[in-house]
This record gives C-alpha cells, structure tokens and sequence, in this order.
C-alpha cells in the first residue's frame, strides 16, 4: 500500500538533498508518472506540479495552471502523498523539506486555517482579515473537547490543564516578527482565559484593559500599524474571581518625542485630539494633531480603516469598565495634552554665549497650568540646572540644545509615568480584595524583532529582547525533548541545535559586551556616539555575531538576521536623563498626577542624576537603560522558568498588512529564523511520533493476523510491528509509548484508511468494528 520513497537521482552539487542539509533527511523522490514533485520557479517560490515523463536526465512536469515544463530531475523535490496535504501537524508530513512545509501552511492558509501545529509549537499564520474561528461557541468546543484543531484556544486550554494536573504555573509565549500578529493572539488566549471568570464581569473587565493598554502603549510603525511598543506580560491566577495582572517593561519613550517619517507617536495623542468633547477640548486647549510639533515631524497622523475619534470612546469607555474615575481619567488626559503642548515650549537665545530661556507663549501658558505650575517654574526647570560642585550649589545655564533635550526628556518621563501610572490603577481595579494565591498562566506579548533601514537604540534593546527569548524557545523544546527520550529509556542520539549564546554574549558579556561597552561610554562626560562605535570596533571585531560598519555604525548577526545599528543618540537615550530641577518641578505641580510621578521618581532606586555629576552615592544608584532593561529581562525570563512553557510562534505572510498574500520567501525566512523548522528538525531526526502501547494497540490491534485478545498492549504492539516487518530503526520501544520515526506512523493509517476491504478481507470481524 505506501510507498517507501526511493532516491532516483544521486545527490549533486546544490542538489535539493543539499540545499536541505539542515533537515537530515533524505527528501528524495521517485521521479514517476503522475507523481506530484515541488519544482522552483524563477522567482524562487516551489511549485506543486504533476511529473509526465522522465527520460534521461530531465523530467516533463505540468503546473497546477496547466503550463508544462521540463527540468532536471535532480532539481525537483518530493511531495508528500495528496492524504497529507494541509494536515494539521508537520509533524505528520512524510517528507519534511521546505517545499512541502511552505506548501502545507499555504494549503491550510488559503482556507483560512491559520493554525498549525509543529510538534510541540502552535504556528499561526496572520490573516488580515476577520477570520470565524473565535467566539463563545469555539471556546465552548475547545473546552469540552468537541474540537481539537490546532488554535490558541486549544493551547491556552492544555496550559489550564496542566496547571491543574501539574500544579505548576504555565506560560503562554507569543513570538514572532514585528506585524505578525503576537498581540492578537495573545488577546485570543485572553478572552479564553477570562471567560473562565466565572460571570459577574470580571472576564468583561479584563479584556477592556486591552484597549487602554493600546491606546497608551502602541503605535503605528513602518511595520505595523499597531505595533506594541513595551513588553507586555500578564497573569492569571487560577483561584475564582481571577486575578489578573499586568506587568510592562520599558515601554519604548523616546517615540513621544520624536519618530520617523511614515510613522506615529502613541495612538492615545491622535486619539484624544480627534475624539475629545467640546468641553474637554476647551479645558485641555487642545488643538488637531497636525499642529504640535511632537507630531508633525513624522508627516503621518491617521491609520488607514482606524477612526481615530471612535477609539478614543472605546478607550474611554473600557476607563470606565475597569473603574477608572472620570476624574482620573481627566487627570490623564490632563497629561497628555501637557506632553504634546511642552513640544511646542520654544526658547528664546538671551545672550552670546547660546543660553536661553523659555517664550512665554501659549504653549508655555498652557503646559504650566495643565502641570498647575507656574511659568517661572517651569522657565527655571527648562533653561537652568542647579548643581552642587565641590559642595557648592551652582547654577548653570543651559544652551539652546541643553534646553531642548532637557524639555524632550520632562516631556518623556512624563509620558513614562503616566503609563506606569495607568497599569497600577488598572492592576489595583482589576485585583481589588483578591488574594493572589494559587497556580497561574501567563501570557507573553513583546515586541517583535525589527530590522529597518536605520535602526536606533529602539531596536538594539527589543532585538536583543527577542534574542533572550529565543533561547529560551530553543533551550526549552531541546531540553524537553531530551527528556521525553530519557524518561522513557530509549536510545536517542543527541542532536545539536543552532544555538544563539553567542549572539547573547555578544550583548552580555562583561566587561567587553555591547551592554557593558554601552554603559562604560556613557558615563564619560566627553564621549560620544561615535567614540561610542570605535570602542566597539575595538574590542568587538573578533567576535562572530559583530561587525564593525562605517563612521559611526555597526551591525550584529542576530538569529532572525543581521541588522545594521547606527549608533547616533545612543549614548543619550541610554543615559535618559531627568534632571533634578524637572523632577522638583513635578513635585512643586499643584496638579495631582505630576506629584505622584515626582515622589516615584524620588524614591526608585533608579532615581536619575546627571551622569557627570552625581554624587557616589547616588552613583550606586543610576541605572542606565540598558541595564534597567537587561534586569527586567533577566527578571521576566526568572519568572518563565518556572513555567511550563507554551509556545506560539506568528508568521507574518506578507509585509503589505494584506490578506490572502502568502509570499514563500518570507514565510520561510520567518521559519527559518525563528526556529520553527529547527524544532521540527530535532524532532524528526529523533522519533517524533509517539503513541502509548494501550493506544497503539487498541487502534492497530485488529490488524494482527493471530489472536492477541489475551496479551498486554506492550506485546500487542510489538507483534504488530513484526507482523508488518517495520525496520527496528524506525521505532522504539518506550516504557510506555511507541516511538516512531516520521512517517512510519503514516503507514499503518493508510493501511486502515486506504484499503479498507483488504483489511475486511483479512479480519472480518474485528475490521467492522472499526468502521
Ligand atoms: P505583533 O504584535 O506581532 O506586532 P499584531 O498582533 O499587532 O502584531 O498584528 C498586526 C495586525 O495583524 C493586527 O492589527 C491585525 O490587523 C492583524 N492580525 C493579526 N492576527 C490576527 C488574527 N488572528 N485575526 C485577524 N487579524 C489579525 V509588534 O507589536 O509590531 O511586534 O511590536
Ligand atoms: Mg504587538
């Protein structure tokens, strides 16, 4: 019935079976009549295509649309059996090349099938558009078993599970390119999670948290028009009423006041400015998007299908749902309109040495009393800076640029807190008089990894985040496999797998790592971003992942590709100062919030200082960026590991944010990259299909020719097995599971589904009683 397939032609050079090395296997095809073979087009996709003759060399083959063409036989790549096409695990393919992989995920993505699995990892494929596979009912299906496709709602159910079977706390960890679609599907696990709450409403309240933490957090970049712009980690606890809780890190600041052309700021400035009422417009003195300053840099102020009014209802209305006070949220957007107005602070030069002092203006007359302020504040907090040298308080005066950058990082930090602020009351409303007690599920959501034509200090601190996280991912599936093997006493040759430690020393080590070299520079008051580069180039050269670019760039060779970093403003935003004078300012405000962010700022121990002049005691104290990112990252993936770990992988299929556009090119690159193929790599050149004796047994038992009924299923098994004279290398035999090298399992099925009456034929009796 199967066939076994058969290597025709010998494997030359830049042969598919060499292409594939990274496969270890051996994806030859028998180049037969009627045959369905993957051959390469011009532009580099894989066709699906039917072979009609073989002569010699070459081979004649017809295109789905009918074209027929002749090509090197050695050129084609196999295809699996049409039973196989779309099913909903790679795992199950009995050729695994990237041809056939591709093809799968297409199969199913044409039909709107998203999610795929392979082996342990859920593969989900963005649509971009409305797909009918969430809701009520599919939750319902997915929680009683009715379904068992492939879905978010399957994995977020087997975490519950397994935290009540185990007791140990799960996570869900949602990875992928920047636009792939991490944020919505953790929102997808979400609503499965929260409609555990049990009624009352809480389920409702926990996902309205989404909408605020968007409006505040996300933005409209190159890459995605609502791309997250911090870390988003949120847990569950599993004691009813749930608790719920959101736990960002580093929110990217430096997009409030400045972002590139094509992008925008966070969407909660376009919103508010475009969906306020007339009585809050007033209040706040509000003027349209494309007049401040902050915003107008980047040329782009709407999202194509996104009302920006509209939202700003929603998000209002989720501030009501989770109890935030109408006086509160006024408090909000209080600040808000104080950020995108202390953009439009300008300064007037007093004198010849360049020093300034603020225009008192509109702007200027507005940021004070929204800040509740006054003007000459907030001019001695912008144009001056109080400092204490050798014990004496002095006063300095600051230049134009000083000025700027001094209002640029008040405007920032103020942003910063603010968000801060809003996920506190949301994590108090939403935990009020519950116990925080018991098992839970977390959710992962970051930013994905990024590569533009200039890549900032923005993307070195979120790509080396999806770095970590990579090597949690590669560690974990390695690991886990491993052990499966071990704890069932079989045989199994270690595999090796692509590792990124290097890539993370790289940014790690000390003293000569990027992060290391990063904080070392930016405490020389006279450095610079290009001192900055050469000291890297210095020290970095030999190392593998480094390259050391022109002028003032360099570039790393992350897991997901290289990237070129230019170093300008690097020293700056990672120093992120707040001086004194703006913190003091914020605590002199009579208005509530900026108080509150004052005497936060004064009590965290990161509290900032000028770098140049810090005392040695706050020295201790001053965290840089880098370094304040790398503990909450070190923190994040503490918390992880003592997690059962979940993983989603998201593909992005085009870069046009279009449905129905599945461009192979890009997908394989995203399953290259980000490990996917290596997973199933692992798991194929180990034994990937696993069935327990009982089970095995009881499907394939009436296939035996003598009786067995009496005998255990590790004996059923095995007399099955010899029966069909399966090769001893193609399985093993576990304490208690079968395990089978790909395909192997294919043969039996198609034993019971291809050729039913044969089966009949041999053993009427039992046969029936599988069909
Ligand atoms: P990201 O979180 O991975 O990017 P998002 O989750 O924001 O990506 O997804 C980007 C867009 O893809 C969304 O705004 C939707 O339009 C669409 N999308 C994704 N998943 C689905 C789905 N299951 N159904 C329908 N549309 C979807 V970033 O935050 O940039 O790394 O930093
Ligand atoms: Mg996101």
């Amino acid at each position: 019935a199967a066939t076994t397939p058969r290597r025709l032609s010998p494997a030359g050079a830049g042969s598919p079976s060499q292409r594939d090395a990274r496969w270890g296997d051996t994806s030859s095809y028998g180049a037969r009549k009627k045959h369905r073979v993957f051959c390469q087009l011009p532009n580099g996709d894989w066709a699906l295509c039917t072979v009609i003759t073989t002569s010699g060399d070459d081979s004649v083959l017809k295109l789905p649309e009918g074209k027929v063409l002749r090509l090197k036989t050695e050129s084609l790549e196999a295809a699996n059996p049409e039973i196989l096409d779309g099913v909903d695990d790679l795992m199950q393919l009995s050729y695994l090349s990237e041809p056939s992989v591709l093809y799968n995920l297409q199969y199913r993505y044409s039909q709107d099938l998203i999610y795929t699995k392979a082996g342990p990892v859920l593969v989900a494929v963005n649509p971009f558009k409305k797909v009918p596979l969430y809701g009520n009912e599919y939750i319902d299906a997915y929680r009683n078993k009715t379904k068992d496709s492939p879905h978010v709602y399957a994995i977020a159910d087997s975490a519950l599970r397994e935290m009540k079977r185990d007791e140990v706390n799960q996570s869900i960890i949602i990875s992928g390119e920047s636009g792939a679609g991490k944020t919505e599907t953790a929102k997808i696990a979400m609503q499965y999670l929260a409609s555990l709450g049990g009624g009352g409403g809480i389920e409702y309240e926990i996902l309205q948290t989404n909408p605020i933490l968007e409006a505040f957090g996300n933005a409209k970049t190159l890459r995605n028009d609502n791309s997250s712009r911090f870390i988003d980690f949120l847990t569950f606890t599993d004691n009813l009423p749930l608790w719920f809780t959101v736990w960002p890190v580093l929110l990217e600041k430096s997009r409030v006041v400045q972002c590139a052309v094509g992008e925008r700021s966070y969407h909660i400035f376009y919103q508010l400015c475009a969906g306020a009422t007339a009585s809050l417009r007033d209040k706040l003195n509000l003027k349209k998007a494309d007049e401040y300053k902050y915003l107008k840099q980047s040329c782009c102020y709407s999202i194509a299908g996104v009302d920006d009014a509209q939202m700003f209802r929603t998000v209002t209305e989720a501030m009501n749902i989770v109890h935030i006070s109408k006086e509160d949220q006024d408090n909000v957007f209080t600040m808000v309109s104080a950020v995108l107005w202390l953009g439009d602070v300008s300064f007037a030069v007093i004198d010849n040495e360049n020093h300034v002092e603020i225009v008192v203006d509109e702007a200027a007359e507005t940021v004070a009393r929204l800040l509740g302020c006054s003007i000459e504040d907030l001019n001695l907090a912008l144009s001056k800076r109080h400092m204490k040298v050798n014990n004496e308080n002095i006063v300095q005066k600051l230049t134009l640029s000083q000025a700027i950058d001094t209002r640029d990082a008040l405007a920032k930090s103020l942003y910063a807190s603010l968000f801060e602020w809003l996920v506190e009351q949301i994590n108090k409303s939403l935990s009020v008089g519950k116990r925080r007690t018991g098992r839970s599920i977390s959710i992962l959501d970051i930013y994905g990894f990024e590569s533009f034509d200039r890549n900032s200090f923005e993307q070195f601190c979120i790509n080396y985040a999806n770095e970590r996280l990579q090597q949690h991912f590669n560690r974990h599936l390695f690991k886990l496999e491993q052990e499966e093997y071990v704890e069932d006493g079989i045989d199994w040759a270690k595999v090796e797998f692509e590792d990124n430690q290097n890539c993370l020393n790289l940014f790690e080590k000390k003293p000569l790592g990027l992060l290391s070299l990063l904080d070392e520079e930016s405490t020389f008051p006279n450095a610079t971003d290009l001192t900055f580069a050469n000291k890297l180039k210095q020290h970095l050269n030999n190392n593998s992942c480094f390259r050391g670019e022109r002028g003032k760039a360099f570039a790393v060779r992350h897991y997901a590709g290289e990237v070129a970093y230019d170093t300008s403003g690097f020293l700056e935003k990672n120093r992120d100062l707040l001086h004194m004078d703006s913190i003091q300012l914020l605590a002199k405000c009579k208005s509530s919030l900026p108080q509150m962010f004052a005497s936060k700022m004064l009590s965290q121990s990161d509290n900032p200082l000028p770098v140049p002049y810090r005392s040695s005691a706050a020295d201790s104290q001053k965290l840089s960026v880098a370094m304040k990112f790398k503990g909450q990252l070190f923190q994040l993936m503490q918390r992880l590991e003592s997690t059962t770990p979940h993983f989603i992988r998201c593909i992005k299929p085009n870069n046009l944010q279009l449905p129905a556009i599945y461009e192979q090119g890009l997908v394989l690159q995203q399953l290259k990259c980000c490990g996917v193929l290596e997973v199933v790599r692992i798991s194929r050149s180990g034994y990937p299909t696993r069935m327990t004796h009982q089970k095995f047994a009881r499907r394939y038992g009436f296939l035996l020719l003598e009786d067995v009924a009496s005998q255990d299923p590790l004996s059923v098994s095995v007399a099955i097995l010899h029966q069909f004279n399966i090769l001893p290398e193609m399985y093993q035999v576990g304490y208690t599971k079968l395990f089978f090298r790909t395909g192997q399992l294919l043969l039996f099925s198609q034993l019971t589904l291809i050729h039913p009456s044969y089966l009949v034929v041999i053993r009427g009796e039992n046969a029936r009683k599988m069909y």
